[in-house]
């Protein structure tokens, strides 16, 4: 009786249904994860262990959530592409946002010792999340060529910085000193310093993509059919051949 009287305080939820026939892109980012670096002594400018963790966290998601069909990651963010017909929580975007969240988080906090096994976790870690639609295969494609054009943006840049600060020079006049350079002119100064840009770990320069292997998947009667073959490697998704050689990913039947 109690109950019933008191049900109307429901209608005060408020709840946001995502449109069908959109892509939905997750994008999860590391709450102030400068300060998390420092104080965990990541290795500038890229710890490939914290990396390693990230892409970790990324396939246990692809594990758990079968309407993920691919991820693409660097640094301390991934973006989770799910499937344009998924009908995970209904599409609402609150459920979707909150359950990709936690699911990230606490897999980085439960793997952390597996990849930093000399190094305690000090405080518990934070991730941020947005939701964001695309109805169009062109328009996530152009999504994730932004995200590894601004990875290899950003690498370059950090590389360049960390060579000159270890070379002597004050973080002030490392800015300054890469401000409004070019490509071209950061691999003749890593070049200097005895770097080639192109030798880095691939990585690091392109960042890691999170994908089911359906192309090689041995049929294995033991496994679980609906286990899936989550592999991770660090393609070019700009150019068309990754595409072009896994059409299965975005095709989504
Ligand atoms: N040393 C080191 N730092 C890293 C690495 N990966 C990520 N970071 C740090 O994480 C930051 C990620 O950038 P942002 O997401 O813009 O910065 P943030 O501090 O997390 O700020 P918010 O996301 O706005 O909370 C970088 O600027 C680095 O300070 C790494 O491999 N090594
Ligand atoms: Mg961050």
């Amino acid at each position: 009786m109690l109950t019933s009287k008191l049900e109307y305080v429901r209608e005060f939820e408020s709840g946001n249904k995502l449109p069908n026939f959109n892509w939905i892109v997750v994008r999860i980012d590391g709450w102030h994860f400068h300060k998390f670096a420092e104080a965990h002594r990541f290795e500038k400018p890229n710890d490939a262990r914290a990396l390693n963790l990230m892409n970790a966290c990324a396939a246990c998601m692809l594990e758990n959530f079968p309407d993920i069909l691919f991820a693409y990651g660097d640094s301390d963010e991934y973006s989770f592409i799910w499937r344009e017909k998924t009908n995970f929580c209904g599409r609402m975007e609150s459920q979707i946002l909150s359950q990709s969240v936690s699911l990230f988080t606490s897999a980085y906090v439960m793997k952390w010792k597996e990849f930093f096994p000399t190094q305690d976790l000090i405080y518990p870690p934070a991730f941020d999340g947005r939701v964001i639609c695309y109805p169009k295969i062109k328009l996530v494609r152009d999504y994730l060529n932004w995200r590894q054009a601004d990875c290899h943006i950003n690498n370059q840049f950090n590389t360049c910085f960390w060579a000159l600060v270890k070379s002597g020079k004050s973080k002030s006049q490392a800015q300054k000193f890469l401000q409004g350079t070019q490509t071209a002119e950061k691999n003749r100064l890593l070049k200097e310093f005895g770097i080639d840009y192109g030798d880095l770990p691939a990585m690091f320069r392109k960042g890691s993509c999170v994908y089911e292997d359906k192309s090689s998947a041995e049929i294995d009667e033991q496994k679980d059919p609906k286990c899936r073959n989550v592999v991770i490697d660090h393609s070019d998704i700009i150019g068309n051949e990754f595409w072009n050689q896994h059409s299965y990913i975005l095709s989504d039947d």
